[in-house]
């Protein structure tokens, strides 16, 4: 009878777990977010809000996403820095004199310091000597002295959860899959000063459910060993990002310091620049802890200048030299290798101002997008999602004609769904 009644308990447990088994393959075969919006309803290529809508708004502000948002964009990107108590908040860096108006709040004149930075001495305010209860007092203003300033001094700094409520509201009101894609700033920085971004990064994002391998999450990092570590924590899609200093004249990337190689190497003694993460044998081992390269654009497709006096020159002569004056050169084999191996390539950033355009683009920034669509890469990092949408509708209505019928059909006209 006992003998009965384990063989029936372990029956019961033996079909108990073959339905977990069919509902968790069905669950992951449909890819669901748990918020009704599939996997494979995810656009493609996506389109990445970088630091929300900041070509538009101060970046990094709760209204920054929303408009992201409003524009059509799929994911908004907040940069994560820690605060002194351990909060998780939306800056570009841990200095918050050039994104927000600390320096003029006299309550905080004190707190001015230098502080090294990935061996780099940083003068200014640093998020880890402030509470979230003080960087409530601070207001985001524009980073980028070409943008619109009107708008400084309005919004406020938000916390990563503040980020996710907003998108997941977004997400019900819109009707469709909107994720996050974090970025863990200067990890070993953070690791340094006792206040590690990682754990506290997963702790958020299961507190929100989304600590899983569907979430509408991407995490990125400039540095490899966090990435391995994350790996180990989490199955949360990971990125990782490769940087370089410059553009040289002829098109190839500059690699001074400290842009030169991820920090986690320089601490380590890893020999190598940030360029060996994008070689087949690179790629292949960004395999085997993330799912995707988050390239600066130019190790896709490069540009040239043409040089005067050993000094690019002034092409257009609009008085300036700058990316207007350069000639795309053909696209690297990047995007392909890592095709190969099955990784995702989210270049970054694509900009609007026509100072940022190469002069292939004729300054129509839809043109770049079409140019990096074409060239294969399953996304992009934008300051303005709305001209990245644009571009998507350009692209898709050049790949097959039928999507503006099928806009009329009423039917979800994404072509991966
Ligand atoms: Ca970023
Ligand atoms: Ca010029």
């Amino acid at each position: 009878m006992r003998l009965l009644r384990n063989r029936t308990a372990r029956m019961l447990a033996a079909a108990a777990a073959t339905l977990l088994a069919l509902s968790a393959g069905a669950a992951r075969a449909h890819g669901d977010d748990g918020r009704g919006f599939g996997h494979r309803a995810e656009p493609s290529p996506l389109v990445i809000g970088h630091r929300g809508a900041s070509g538009y708004l101060p970046e990094h502000t709760l209204e920054s996403y929303a408009l992201a948002i409003e524009l059509g964009a799929d994911y908004v990107e907040p940069d994560l820095v820690a605060t002194k108590d351990g909060h998780l908040i939306a800056r570009h860096e841990p200095n918050l004199i050039a994104t927000t108006n600390v320096s003029a709040l006299p309550q905080f004149a004190a707190r001015k310091r230098t502080v090294m930075v990935d061996g780099v001495p940083d003068t200014g305010f640093f998020a880890s000597d402030f509470t979230l209860a003080e960087i409530r007092q601070l207001r985001a203003v524009q980073a980028f002295g070409d943008r619109e300033q009107g708008l400084n001094g309005q919004f406020g700094i938000p916390t990563l959860e503040e980020v996710i409520a907003l998108v997941k509201r977004k997400s019900d009101e819109k009707g469709r899959r909107i994720g996050i894609y974090p970025e863990t700033k200067h990890p070993t920085y953070h690791q340094g000063i006792g206040l590690a971004l990682e754990d506290r990064l997963l702790a958020v994002l299961q507190k929100a459910g989304w600590n899983h391998r569907h979430a509408p999450v991407f995490i990125q990092s400039f540095e490899t060993a966090n990435l391995r570590y994350l790996r180990s924590r989490t199955s949360v899609r990971l990125v990782q990002l490769v940087d370089a200093n410059d553009l040289n004249p002829d098109g190839s990337l500059d690699f001074t310091k400290p842009y030169d190689k991820p920090y986690d190497w320089v601490v380590s003694g890893r020999a190598g620049l940030f360029k060996d993460l994008l070689t087949p044998a690179g790629l292949a081992e960004v395999r085997t802890y993330a799912d995707g390269v988050g390239p600066w654009k130019y190790y896709l497709i490069p540009s040239a200048c043409t040089l005067v006096n050993g000094a690019c020159s002034d092409v257009n002569g609009d008085g300036a030299v700058n990316e207007a004056d350069r000639k795309l050169l053909p696209a690297t084999d990047v995007i392909a290798n890592a095709h190969k191996l099955g990784l995702v390539v989210h270049p970054y950033t694509f900009r609007n101002e026509q100072r940022r355009l190469a002069t292939d683009h004729a300054g129509n920034p839809v043109n770049e997008y079409l140019r990096f669509f074409e060239a294969g890469v399953d996304g992009v990092f934008s300051d303005f999602a709305d001209t990245a949408v644009a571009a998507r509708v350009t692209w898709k209505l050049k790949q097959d004609p039928s999507y503006a019928r099928c806009l009329v059909s009423g039917r979800r006209c994404d072509r991966d769904d």
